[in-house]
């Protein structure tokens, strides 16, 4: 297909320019809400573009930079690309790149760590200062100026909305079966004017299937034909296997027991190799019309459509190997009636995830012997990615499931501590953790109860007595013993490392 076939509306195709041209629009200190969550629909010309324009600035002595939103973590050609010549001065709401996470680190580049299902509202409130420029990738113009969305949605209704200008990028690399595949829903307000989101089920469409904007704001319209960011994807290791069976396992204990259905519950699954191994093992368990509502469609979600054993997926986006991208795009048209790609407002609504019941399982980086989780941060102070949905389902989801190894960096750091070095999700919103050592059920457990099944269970055995004799020292430390703790050792864990390499002692 040609790729200028795409753009079926002749006031967009007016529009057509250069990549170049295209970035040249975009000033020092603009807002650019750009499209793109985990490494899908993201834009692959103009921010490379605009990277060589700030190192021409920065060669001037006059540096430009922005304020880049996005939906979530983008790819190597935007982030990598744009953090290296140092053209971000603030990001946000998530990203996974390590060219930006080093700038966030040493503190070239402010990074707010948002809720993704808050971005849209803070936008809308205008907390975050003035949206200038919107840069979408879409998959076509239809002729009545209709805009097809790419492989992720993530906040592109918001930027288009609020935009003063939009540059459009057309991808006709991406499948142009992905028509029908969207549901935007332009009914959410702010406070007081909100309405229920009228979602009841994940397969629920409840919007249109195109995204609006008219074409007096485009000032650019730029032809791509570029891949994704494909994730590869690792075959789940030992470690990840024996995660996966011990939520299996609690799965099947918890149908047994009549707390969930056999069809389970919505499921929503973090990225990364466990939750993929979780994914693979659903495909060989128990477990029939299953359903998720969820943020992104890994390979492990597309095999289980595949296999016959999901029913129905909601998400915003997809985060595929290059083999699943492959077969996506070669039976697209398929998939249609069982993916359903939202506004990340509407994919990680609290609201509908409080109302489906959510299985929420997401990993971690450390949780504490009392239950708060850490996923955002190393020592304390290093940003890693960002909180990204786990906080939007994990707060409101009917389960709330942490995973992790028992140990990172070959045995030397503990991923069960006395304190978490920083808290994304606390004790209240945890409530089961899982490591390859086993599973601890929190539910109705208190601080005390909570922190010996977190030992027993869940701490790698190197770790287990000295974890044991830290419990135990501070339920006689005397000064309370609802959340005993020793207050000046609760952190040596994390000084130690980083003063001598290991949390041992
Ligand atoms: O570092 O690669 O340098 O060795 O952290 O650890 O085990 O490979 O785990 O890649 O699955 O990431 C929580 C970060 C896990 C991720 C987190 C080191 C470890 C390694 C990565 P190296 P793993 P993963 C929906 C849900 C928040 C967002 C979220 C995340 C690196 O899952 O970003 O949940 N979650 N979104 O060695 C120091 C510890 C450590 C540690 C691991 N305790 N201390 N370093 N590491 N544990 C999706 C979205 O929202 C888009």
């Amino acid at each position: 297909m040609k790729a200028g076939s795409r753009i079926a509306n002749a006031a967009f195709a007016k529009k057509l320019c250069t990549a170049e041209d295209a970035a040249a629009m975009i000033g020092n200190g603009d807002n650019v809400g750009m499209s793109g969550f985990t490494g899908a629909g993201y834009p692959k010309a103009v921010p490379t573009a605009l990277a060589e324009r700030i190192t021409a600035s920065a060669n001037t002595g006059n540096p430009i930079r922005i304020g880049m939103w996005t939906g979530a973590s983008t790819a190597p050609e935007l982030d990598g690309a744009l953090a290296a010549v140092d053209g971000i001065e603030l990001r946000l709401p998530y990203q996974s790149d390590p060219v930006s996470r080093a700038k966030i680190n040493a503190g070239h580049m402010e990074y707010i760590d948002v809720h993704l299902s808050h971005v849209g509202q803070m936008v809308w409130q205008n907390f975050l200062g003035h949206l200038d420029v919107a840069l979408v990738e879409v998959a076509g113009i239809t002729p009545d100026g209709d805009l097809i969305p790419s492989s992720s949605v993530g906040n592109n209704k918001t930027w288009l909305d609020l935009a003063d200008r939009v540059i459009l990028e057309v991808n006709s690399w991406q499948s142009q079966d992905l028509t029908g595949m969207h549901d935007i829903y332009y009914g959410t307000a702010l406070p007081p004017n909100r309405v229920p989101i009228p979602l009841v089920a994940p397969g629920d469409r409840i919007g249109v299937p195109y995204l609006r904007c008219p074409a007096d704001k485009v000032i650019a319209v730029v032809q791509t034909h570029a891949p994704d960011r494909n994730t590869p994807f690792k075959a789940p290791d030992a470690t990840s296997q024996r995660i996966a069976d011990h939520v299996m396992d609690f799965f099947g204990a918890e149908v047994s027991l009549g707390r969930i259905p056999s069809t389970l519950l919505p499921l929503q699954s973090g990225v990364g190799n466990v939750p993929n191994a979780v994914l693979a093992d659903l495909q060989h368990g128990p477990f029939d019309h299953l359903t998720a509502y969820t943020e992104v469609i890994q390979d492990g979600m597309l095999a289980l459509i595949d296999s016959g054993k999901l029913d129905v997926v909601s998400a915003t986006a997809f985060s595929l190997s290059s083999d699943a991208v492959e077969r996506f795009n070669s039976n697209a048209r398929d998939y249609r009636d069982k993916i359903v790609l939202r506004p990340q407002e509407i994919s990680n609504h609290p609201e509908v995830v409080r109302r489906l019941g959510v299985i929420a399982m997401n990993s971690m980086i450390e949780a504490d012997i009392y239950g708060n989780v850490n996923s955002t941060h190393l020592m304390g102070s290093q940003i890693m990615n960002g909180i990204g949905g786990s906080g939007d389902f994990a707060r409101n989801g009917y389960l709330s499931i942490f995973i992790t190894p028992s140990t990172a960096k070959d045995g030397a750091i503990s991923a069960i501590v006395p304190m978490v070095s920083h808290v994304d999700h606390t004790e209240h919103d945890v409530d089961v953790i899982v490591t390859e050592q086993g599973l601890a059920d929190l539910r109705g457990l208190s601080p005390k109860q909570r922190a010996q099944r977190i030992i027993d269970r869940c701490a790698h055995p190197d770790f287990r007595p000295v974890l044991q004799d830290y419990l135990d020292r501070a339920m006689q430390s005397g000064y309370g013993r609802h959340t005993p703790h020793v207050l000046d050792e609760a952190l040596s864990w994390h000084t130690r490392y980083l003063t001598t390499g290991t949390m041992r002692a």
